[in-house]
């Protein structure tokens, strides 16, 4: 009963998952372990793309399916990438894109930004269910930190001085928008299961 299918390509997300999942006794599986066929995101939303992607495997498992969709929104860029986060620059590198950002930005007075993290779980009776995180903050001067993923070098969260790439995956897990969404998938979790 305490199997869960993560939906997801990023094995940074998993590895965040496991963090924060296997010490309350969750087993975590990934898509390596099935068969599947990539999902297209057409979704207008982070919710309606996390349950696309959660819709898509849960025919292939026999456990609690979840899948997130998440993303950085730039309010000086009118919220992009937001849902395009992880195609946003085509085929350009993490690194690559941050330093596109960061120019893009260069004359913006306002570098305001927020990270979303929508989770879809798809329950044994195919009931399906979300929970939405959010994290503050704003956009770096330069790519600082090594730590997470994706655009943590130039994410500053509210109320630090440091990216999120500066952070221990613990002090990052503490305030994410995953972490906060997970917290909620958490409560349900523990009160269902
Ligand atoms: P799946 O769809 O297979 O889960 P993905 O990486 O394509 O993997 P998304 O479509 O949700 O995932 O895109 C999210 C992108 O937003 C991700 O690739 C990062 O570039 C960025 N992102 C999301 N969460 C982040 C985090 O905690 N820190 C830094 N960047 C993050």
């Amino acid at each position: 009963m305490k199997d869960i299918m993560i939906a997801t390509g990023n094995l940074n997300k998993v590895k965040e998952y496991k963090e924060i999942l296997e010490p309350l006794g969750f087993v975590i599986h990934d898509l390596s372990e099935i068969n599947h066929t990539d999902v297209e995101e057409t979704g207008t939303t982070f919710s309606e793309n996390a349950l696309l992607k959660a819709e898509s495997v849960v025919k292939s498992c026999k456990m609690i399916c979840i899948a997130d969709d998440s993303g950085l929104s730039i309010t000086a860029l009118d919220g992009a990438p937001g849902i395009y986060s992880a195609r946003f620059m085509g085929d350009k590198t993490n690194t690559e894109t941050n330093a596109v950002i960061i120019e893009m930005l260069k004359d913006k007075a306002d570098r305001s930004a927020w990270f979303t993290c929508a989770i879809a779980l798809i329950d044994h009776e195919g009931e399906s269910h979300l929970f939405e995180g959010i994290m503050e903050g704003s956009i770096a001067f330069e790519p600082k930190g090594s730590n997470g993923f994706g655009y943590d070098p130039i994410f500053i969260p509210k109320g630090l001085d440091k990216t999120s790439a500066e952070l221990t995956s613990a002090e990052k897990n503490a305030i994410s928008h995953r972490g906060k969404a997970t917290r909620l998938l958490l409560e349900y979790l523990k009160e269902n299961y």
